[in-house]
């Protein structure tokens, strides 16, 4: 019946403003092309889905020429992540999953933020990234908003930020200690140097090589939601999975995790049915061939499928015991 049925919001952010390039902003579409929607409904998992579309921006007047050192775009930044905070507390508010498709990984600021304000920050978040994302204007030597999602998120960093005119909507924010990050392998010194100061719950390639993916998600979900009552954030960049399994990404870093864990990992957040936002953010269909852009987009259905009640276990028709043989 329908009342069993998960409820589900889909958003698409065509943003492609936090790097330099221009193909992400094509990659919600790509996964809708490769059949997102379709393959959501096939799974045992009943899911009631309503598509928001894609979020629209357009940058105040007041902040057309506005530059912050080492923020590129900063305006479009903060002028599209308003929009998408905006609409993502508005799925979560009426009870929905809220399903994020991206665009580069800057509008996690927005997605966290909409998720902070619909649950009045009773929330975790699990950073899913080759990359922290911990980077300030002052510490980045790229100037990419799409490295600073988390340090623009983080209590703790909120004294190094220069004051962000365009961004008063965002607050309050997440204290760091509610984040944990999963697969990391490419950290920036001063990163780094955030991560070991505040003891930050950072899991990298070797601990997930040394305890195995299932027990690097119960460690880190059990410091970010001891109790098990929290609403869960998962912020999922593709580039966490290794370049075989989804080369179509901006930031791609080799000995990533495998699809199978990106699954596994997935399956266990579904178990604790408190996911209530996950982003899917960084596929980029202008890079690789053919094949590349397919497996790439593949992989992020099944990281989605995966999430919303996809078991690979296969279940057995209802109310049926026979086999129909001859
Ligand atoms: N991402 N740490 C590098 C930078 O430019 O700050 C790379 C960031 C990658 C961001 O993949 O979402
Ligand atoms: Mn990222
Ligand atoms: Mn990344
Ligand atoms: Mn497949």
């Amino acid at each position: 019946s329908a009342s069993d049925a998960l409820k589900v919001g889909i958003l698409g952010v065509p943003f492609d403003k936090g790097q330099a390039k221009k193909g992400v902003g094509h990659g919600p579409a790509a996964i809708r092309k490769a059949g997102l929607l379709e393959r959501l409904s096939d799974i045992e998992q009943k899911l009631d889905i309503k598509d928001y579309g894609d979020v629209n921006y357009e940058v105040p007047q007041q902040l057309k020429d506005l530059d912050i050192p080492n923020i590129k775009s900063y305006a479009d930044i903060a002028s599209c992540n308003y929009q998408v905070s905006k609409k993502v507390q508005e799925i979560i508010e009426s009870g929905r999953i809220c399903v994020t498709l991206g665009g580069d990984h800057s509008l996690g600021l927005g997605t966290v933020d909409g998720h902070i304000k619909a649950k009045d920050e009773n929330l975790c978040v699990l950073w899913i990234d080759a990359h922290p994302d911990l980077n300030t204007n002052k510490t980045s030597t790229s100037g990419n908003a799409h490295g600073m999602p988390s340090a623009l998120l983080a209590k703790e960093l909120s004294d190094y930020w220069p004051y962000l005119p365009g961004m008063d909507w965002q607050k309050p924010v997440i204290s760091l200690r509610n984040i944990a990050y999963i697969g990391l392998r490419s950290v920036d010194s001063y990163e780094r140097l955030i991560i070991d100061k505040l003891g930050i719950n950072a899991f990298g390639m070797e601990d997930i090589e040394i305890h195995g993916i299932n027990t690097i998600v119960e460690l880190a979900l059990n410091r970010i939601d001891p109790v098990g009552e929290r609403s869960i954030h998962v912020s999922f960049d593709i580039d966490s999975l290794d370049s075989l399994e989804a080369p179509s990404t901006g930031t791609s870093v080799r000995g990533g995790m495998t699809l199978r864990e990106g699954i596994h990992l997935m399956e266990l957040i579904y178990r604790t049915g408190r996911l209530a936002a996950l982003d899917l953010v960084e596929v980029n269909p202008n890079i690789g061939t053919e094949q590349d852009v397919n497996r790439t987009t593949d992989a992020a259905i099944h990281i989605i499928m995966a999430a919303l009640g996809h078991s690979r276990r296969g279940i057995r028709p209802r109310n049926v015991n026979t086999l129909p043989l001859q």
